[in-house]
């Protein structure tokens, strides 16, 4: 959701209920891209270097908010994202385009799509690509073509399909494609995904909309792709959501680990459907069925459907959008992840937003969850490898992890225990939904029975400032459950208050999220992603993923430390912990 001028009039009262859910402790990310118009168009040149990523997707300056568009063509990968070539705030939007061969090493070349025509001249909001058959690329993309923030769906394909960058693109003169009717909320109508094929050889696409708060995909079918009939009904809908932005829909194989098509349908597959909520500013997806005949998805029985479904990330990480690489039969997840310092602090370091390392998404064995995991390529910048090997853990104990740029670095642990018995016992009045309320509640500095146990990263030397990753295992009735905190409410000594901008403080927030795994093995596993102003982690084998962003003044570059600890009255064994500095890609001149 953008705020401008003239947007103000709805904007308010989502924003009113924003707070009203955060007065009830309802888990609300921040806002991503309100409008500051006064910051919009600063034309400075300084670039704050500290808490810039090393080896995540950064342009050199200004905001850059939800990815677009990615695909694999031709032997190279496109990543679109929508950017403010003026300004470190939300505006001015246009597509910016970088290509890969590897998905590390990237390349910056033209503006893709900005605004130029009536059917986008108020912006270029998102969308997807599609390989049509004869091996041509399309985009189709959200045009608004007034001051009321008006959609429409528009299309650009490109100017010179052997130029093996795909540098320009056309806006052919049939624009736009797709115009409201009046069943549709024409201000809620965005975010085109990847295109299907049915069986009747008809292509298929879904807009996030909604109808007052029942959050909605809206879905239309064509037989040529230039003229597109609307469904008379969405694929899928479910009530008290909100708007839905940037929905993705695609199957995943139930039998093997290989990523499928977006056309594929049959027996041995599952779909997903992740939108992001306008609401909250987080996503969530389910996993169900596509009635292919009827045309609509119906999430498995169950499914949460709703705000307290399974997320790909429990922190930062929102308008994300996934694409099918044939070259290494895989589906990958590409999310942005916003700042959560201050907008002055923006405006002040002259960059926001990145980009996270891209995932592949499997679906989990239990065919109850998906399973991420950063693509293998990010391994190519692993350096200087320390490793840790049966390393007992006793209460209150941690230990340093040297050797490494351990603000620039990869970390893998497995961590052992011998018994559940310590666990705590999981209070029945816990909210078994709001993990985070948990975690703040019980954070890593609060001693329990099995865990807190896990790493803390971004570490100042006398522990001024930190950013726990860690799990803490509860007994439930006839269950273990597993919490998963990645906790920046000590991440950072910077006052608040000299940041404040418009009654904003900096957002430290206790993510968290439950972790679906039955302990019979007595093993936890953590992988951590540091970058500087970063940490993604992947608990046991990315079944939960966290990401938060975080901003030190202490623990930054060599002044950072790395531990991993145990806090909790059972003994753990680092069984092996891996870690690397990671190097900065050679070519990130974006
Ligand atoms: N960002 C885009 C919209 C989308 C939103 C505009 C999600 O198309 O709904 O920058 O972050």
């Amino acid at each position: 959701m953008e705020f401008s001028k003239s947007a103000v009039n709805w904007a308010l009262p989502v924003l009113l209920l924003s707070c009203f859910l955060a007065l009830l402790n309802i888990n609300c990310v921040e806002a991503s891209h309100k409008v500051f118009t006064e910051f919009q168009s600063i034309n400075s040149v300084n670039v704050r270097q500290v808490h810039r990523t090393g080896y995540h997707f950064q342009p050199t300056k200004h905001w850059i908010n939800d990815p677009n568009g990615p695909m694999y063509y031709n032997g190279v990968y496109h990543l679109f994202y929508q950017y403010n070539p003026k300004g470190a705030v939300w505006g001015n939007i246009v597509w910016a385009h970088s290509v890969s061969t590897d998905l590390i090493n990237w390349k910056k070349v033209e503006h893709a799509i900005y605004p130029s025509k009536p059917f986008d001249q108020y912006g270029c909001w998102s969308g997807s690509a599609t390989i049509l058959p004869g091996n041509k690329p399309i985009i189709l993309y959200t045009g608004i073509i007034d001051k009321n923030n008006t959609q429409v769906q528009n299309y650009v394909v490109p100017a010179n399909l052997s130029d093996p960058y795909l540098r320009e693109w056309i806006k052919p003169d049939n624009n736009p494609l797709i115009v409201a009717d009046q069943s549709v909320n024409k201000t809620s109508f965005r975010d085109p995904t990847t295109a299907w094929l049915g069986r009747d050889g008809h292509w298929r696409i879904v807009m996030g909309s909604r109808r007052k708060d029942r959050g909605m995909t809206h879905m239309y079918r064509s037989k040529d792709f230039m003229h597109w009939t609307k469904a008379g009904h969405p694929l899928h809908s479910s009530a008290g959501t909100g708007n839905w932005e940037c929905p993705d829909f695609y199957p995943v194989s139930i039998s093997g680990k290989n990523g499928l098509d977006t056309s594929v349908m049959g027996p041995n597959v599952k779909h997903v459907l992740k939108v992001s909520l306008d609401v909250t500013r987080y996503e969530y997806y389910t996993l169900g069925s596509y009635l292919a005949q009827q045309d609509r998805y119906v999430p498995d029985k169950d499914m949460v459907d709703g705000w307290n479904g399974l997320r790909y990330d429990y922190g930062n990480f929102y308008a994300s959008k996934s694409f099918f690489d044939p070259s290494k039969n895989r589906r990958i997840l590409w999310g942005w992840a916003n700042e959560s310092d201050t907008t002055d602090n923006d405006v002040q370091k002259n960059w926001a937003g990145i980009q996270l390392i891209p995932r592949t998404i499997v679906l989990d064995p239990s065919g109850k969850q998906l399973l991420q995991w950063p693509i293998e390529e990010v391994e190519t910048l692993r350096r200087n490898k320390v490793e840790l090997k049966n390393q007992k853990l006793a209460k209150g104990e941690k230990i340093e992890i040297k050797g490494i740029t351990v603000a620039q670095a990869d970390v893998d642990v497995t961590f052992t225990f011998n018994s559940l018995d310590n666990a705590e016992p999981f209070d029945p009045s816990w909210d078994r939904y709001d993990a985070q309320k948990l975690c703040s509640q019980k954070g890593s500095a609060v001693q329990g029975g099995l865990g807190p146990f896990g790493l803390l990263t971004l570490a100042s030397e006398n522990l001024e400032e930190y950013t726990p990753v860690f799990f803490r295992v509860f007994k439930d009735q006839n269950k273990h459950i597993v919490l998963m905190c990645s906790d920046a409410s000590r991440s950072s000594l910077m006052d608040p208050k000299t940041h404040m901008k418009n009654g904003n403080d900096a957002y430290r927030p206790s993510f968290a999220g439950f972790v679906n795994v039955d302990l019979k093995d007595k093993k936890l596993s953590l992988r951590s992603l540091i970058d500087n102003s970063v940490v993604e982690s992947f608990g046991a084998g990315g079944k939960t993923c966290i990401t938060s962003r975080v901003y030190p003044t202490l623990a930054v570059y060599g002044n950072a430390h790395l531990y991993a600890f145990n806090n909790g009255t059972e003994t753990v064994n680092i069984e092996s912990l891996n870690a690397w500095t990671m190097s900065r890609p050679l070519q990130m001149n974006h």
